[in-house]
């Protein structure tokens, strides 16, 4: 079969998404996401480093357990896996300039779908691989970062590196060296691990110690296979508490921490925090990118949200400015991206079927962010916000309070000051002076 390369357009009747301020009742358009635009010191388009996520964009047949896909995308319509994948990377690249997101992110097979043999699959990657330089190289577009799905097919039922059969831990390493070849080559600044099905479904069959092991050994030889390998970006974890296992083992971002000084992998990895995950480990999404700033490992964030009602990882897009500015106010203390950036991880709902929905649901999640990026720079430049929080320890901040945070005081002598100074005087959390401050600037 003969292929055909880039000569379809598939979003007919959309041109480029133009930023065009809060006057515009243009529903495709920027209302408050303007690249050029500076915050600070940094461009929009520098803070926000968007990304678009290949599987749910491009792949996901809104196919849910109760029913049949509702999204037939027309990239998907050839009889030939390798048309396919080409068609779609085509319509990949066209919405991504479109929509003008400078990064995306994929598993391997989202790019092109599994063979009946390794041998073939890996040969199906390598061909995709090479058109993708080809589109990144034309528009621009740039990786953000790659991974391998270690979670799809049957043989990763019982996991992939945690997996109790050691010939299923063989056939996952070829994945993830041939992904990490991928990101090299496409000049990825980041290479994920989800945790996919790394955990258990029940403790009865299951040696959790001796899985997290093999876990950590994984991820040391990924490590030493892709620094060897010419990857000098970062590796990151993403935590999700549950779902598919019952109990994920990068759980959320205070395990994943403990896991990686543990096996003494920090040096290498970092985290990249899921809204969803965060919520349905019952964390906000602020207390887990916090969690991973305060130990220097704030690498990336996986955008969208929850449903408040369900307690599922429903992943629709952002819209909700006022906590999106909470999870701003950690980002930009915490001095902005590095390497990762925000990937869209969201997918439209299985009744939103034109192609124009995809743009509506980026342009509402980027504006989203925009607006919470502003209002956090503005909270941070121009409110009394940072004086009052360290006003709040200032006790701390001279005298035996200081003496307390050097170690140069006892227990004993703490109980000392207690019998001298008698009951404290009650001082105020002022929690919803905070949260009005807050409201001031969304
Ligand atoms: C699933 C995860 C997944 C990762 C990439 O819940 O969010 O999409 O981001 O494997
Ligand atoms: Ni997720
Ligand atoms: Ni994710």
């Amino acid at each position: 079969m003969k292929i055909t390369l880039g000569d379809k357009e598939f979003f007919k009747g959309i041109g480029a998404i133009r930023y065009e301020g809060t006057e515009t009742d243009n529903p495709l358009a920027f209302r408050y996401y303007n690249p050029s635009q500076k915050v600070g010191k940094k461009t929009m388009q520098e803070h926000l480093r968007f990304a678009v996520a290949y599987w749910h964009s491009f792949c996901g047949s809104g196919a849910d357990p109760f029913g049949a896909p509702t999204h037939h995308f027309p990239w998907l319509g050839s009889d030939d896996p390798m048309q396919r994948a080409y068609d779609k990377m085509d319509a990949a690249f066209e919405f991504i300039t479109k929509i003008g997101i400078p990064f995306y992110c994929f598993h391997d097979y989202d790019l092109v779908e599994e063979g009946s043999t390794l041998r073939e699959s890996s040969r199906r990657l390598e061909q995709i691989v090479a058109y993708a330089a080809k589109k990144q190289k034309a528009s621009g577009v740039k990786l953000m970062w790659g991974t391998a799905n270690l979670f799809s097919h049957p043989r990763y039922m019982n996991g992939a590196a945690t997996n109790p059969d050691f010939e299923v831990v063989c056939y996952a390493a070829t994945q993830v060296k041939n992904a990490i070849d991928a990101t090299v080559e496409l000049g990825g600044s980041n290479y994920v691990f989800w945790g996919g099905r790394e955990g258990y479904l029940s403790l009865l069959n299951t040696d959790m110690k001796r899985e997290q092991e093999h876990l950590a050994m994984f991820l040391r030889m990924a490590r030493d296979y892709g620094r060897k390998n010419g990857f000098k970006g970062t590796f990151l974890i993403e935590p999700k508490p549950m779902e598919p296992t019952k109990h994920q083992y990068d759980f959320d971002a205070a395990t994943v921490l403990s896991f990686l000084r543990q096996h003494d992998l920090l040096a290498d990895f970092k985290l990249n925090i899921e809204v969803n995950h965060a919520t349905l480990a019952q964390h906000t999404f602020q207390h887990e990118l916090q969690v991973a700033a305060d130990a220097g490992a704030l690498g990336s964030m996986d955008a969208n949200r929850g449903d408040y009602q369900n307690g599922w990882d429903t992943d629709q897009f952002p819209n909700n400015v006022t906590e999106l500015t909470e999870a701003m106010l950690v980002l930009v203390q915490a001095g902005g991206f590095r390497t990762g950036g925000i990937n869209f991880d969201a997918k439209i709902r299985r009744n939103s079927t034109d192609p124009a929905d995809l743009f509506y649901a980026h342009i509402g999640g980027m504006d989203t962010f925009a607006r919470a990026l502003l209002a956090a720079h503005e909270i941070l430049a121009s409110s009394a916000y940072l004086k009052l929080r360290k006003e709040r320890y200032a006790s701390f901040d001279a005298g035996n309070g200081r003496k307390f945070e050097r170690g140069q005081l006892t227990l004993d002598a703490l109980a000392a000051l207690a019998g001298k100074n008698g009951e404290p005087a009650q001082r105020s959390g002022r929690q919803e002076y905070y949260e009005n401050l807050l409201s001031r600037f969304v």
